[in-house]
C-alpha cells in the first residue's frame, strides 16, 4: 500500500465525529483530512471548511493534496429532508456528484459512499429484505440515496472507479449524537434515561426497524474499504443488518439496567417514515463477499451503551462541579 490521504467530507456529524479518529488512528493525522461546512467545537485534527456545493474548492482540496481515497458523509437526513427537500437533493445528489466529478478529474482511487436502509419502500419485503427486491423510496431522503447508489455504479462501469457503499441500517452510539434522523430515537432515549429515567418516543411501540451499534459500523466501512477490490461485486450498495428492534423491545432492556425507567409513546410525522421502512435485512451479500459479521446484538449494545454513556455523564457532572466552584472562588 503506497502513502494514503484521506479526505472525509461531513465529518462533523453522528458518524463521522468517530470515523475521523478511527481512521487518523489508521494511516495518520497528517493523512486525514477531514472537513464540514461547520468547524468542530472542539478538535486538533486537520480540518477544513468546505461544502461539497462548492465544485471548485471540492477540486482544489483533492488536486492541492493529492487525496487518495474519499469518505462522503455529509448529508441531511431523512426526518430533516421531508421540510427541505430540496435541500435534501442538492447536498444528497448534487454534493455527491460534485464529489464522484472531482474524484474523478482527479483519479482518486477510492471512495466511499453511504446509503441507507431508507432506500426501501412500503412495497419492499418487511422481515429480511433481499439485497435485489423492489426499491421504491417514499422520503426525499429514500430517493437521493437510491439515485447516489445508481451514480456510484455509472462511474463504476463508465468509468472504473473504485466505489464502495453500505446501506447503513439506523446507527446507534454513546460518541456523538444523531442529526435528523427517523431513527435518532434509539439514541436519544439512553440519554434521557440516563438524566431523568423517562422518554417520550416520537415512534409506535411496535416499529420494528433495522438498527446497528456504531463500532460494528465503523468495523463494517473500514472491512469493506479494506477488502480486495475484485471481492466487492455490487456496486450499488450492500445491505446491512446488526439488529433489529422496536421502542418497546429497547424499552425493555434498558429498564433491566434502569429499573425505574418509563417510556410513553407520541408518534409524529417521523412515524409515516418509518412506516415505510422495512423491518430487518438479509444482508448474506456482505456475508459472502468480505466476511461481514456484526458483533452487537440489542442485549449487548444496550449493555454497552449504558456504561459508556454513565461514565461520560458523570465525567461531564464532575468537570462541571469543578468549573462552577472555580467561578465561585474565583480561581
Ligand atoms: P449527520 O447529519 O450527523 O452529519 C452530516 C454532516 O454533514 C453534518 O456535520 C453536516 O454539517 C454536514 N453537511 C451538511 N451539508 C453539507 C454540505 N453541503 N457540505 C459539507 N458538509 C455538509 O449524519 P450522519 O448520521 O453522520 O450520517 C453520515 C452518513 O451516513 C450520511 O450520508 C447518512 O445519510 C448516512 N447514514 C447515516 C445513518 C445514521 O443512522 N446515522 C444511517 C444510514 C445512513
Ligand atoms: C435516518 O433515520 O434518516 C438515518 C438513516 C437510517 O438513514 N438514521
Amino acid at each position: 500500500m503506497g502513502k494514503e490521504t484521506i479526505l472525509l467530507c461531513g465529518a462533523n456529524g453522528q458518524l463521522g465525529t468517530v470515523l475521523s479518529q478511527v481512521l487518523v488512528d489508521k494511516y495518520g493525522k497528517e493523512n486525514v483530512i477531514i472537513s464540514d461546512i461547520r468547524a468542530p467545537e472542539d478538535s486538533n485534527l486537520r480540518f477544513e471548511l468546505l461544502d461539497i456545493l462548492n465544485k471548485s474548492a471540492l477540486e482544489e482540496i483533492i488536486k492541492k493534496n493529492s487525496v487518495t481515497q474519499v469518505y462522503n458523509l455529509a448529508a441531511i437526513l431523512s426526518a430533516s429532508g421531508e421540510s427541505k427537500p430540496m435541500l435534501s437533493w442538492e447536498v444528497n445528489v448534487k454534493g455527491y456528484l460534485n464529489i464522484l466529478e472531482a474524484c474523478r478529474i482527479n483519479d482518486v482511487s477510492k471512495i466511499f459512499y453511504p446509503s441507507s436502509i431508507a432506500v426501501f419502500g412500503s412495497d419492499a419485503q418487511k422481515q429480511f429484505v433481499p439485497q435485489h427486491g423492489p426499491l421504491n423510496p417514499e422520503t426525499v431522503y429514500g430517493i437521493g440515496k437510491l439515485a447516489g447508489e445508481q451514480w456510484s455504479n455509472y462511474y463504476h462501469m463508465k468509468h472504473g472507479m473504485d466505489i464502495r457503499s453500505i446501506r447503513y441500517p439506523g446507527v446507534i452510539g454513546y460518541e456523538s449524537m444523531p442529526g435528523g434522523g427517523t431513527t435518532d430515537y434509539a439514541v436519544e432515549i439512553f440519554h434521557e434515561a440516563i438524566e431523568k429515567q423517562h422518554y417520550s418516543c416520537f415512534l409506535k411501540k411496535d416499529t420494528q426497524l433495522p438498527m446497528i451499534y456504531m463500532r460494528d459500523c465503523i468495523n463494517a466501512t473500514l472491512q469493506i474499504m479494506d477488502a480486495p477490490k475484485e471481492k466487492i461485486k455490487v456496486r450499488t450498495s450492500y445491505n446491512l443488518a446488526g439488529m433489529s428492534f422496536s421502542p418497546e423491545m429497547i424499552a425493555a432492556e434498558i429498564k433491566k439496567h434502569i429499573p425505574a425507567f418509563k417510556m410513553e409513546y407520541n408518534p409524529d410525522f417521523r412515524q409515516q417514515i418509518a412506516d415505510s421502512w422495512v423491518d430487518s435485512i438479509d444482508d448474506h451479500f456482505a456475508q459472502q463477499d468480505w466476511a461481514w459479521k456484526p458483533a452487537f446484538d440489542l442485549q449487548a449494545m444496550v449493555t454497552d451503551m449504558i456504561k459508556n454513556l454513565s461514565e461520560i455523564k458523570m465525567s461531564d457532572l464532575k468537570k462541571n462541579k469543578v468549573e462552577t466552584l472555580k467561578t465561585e472562588t474565583n480561581v
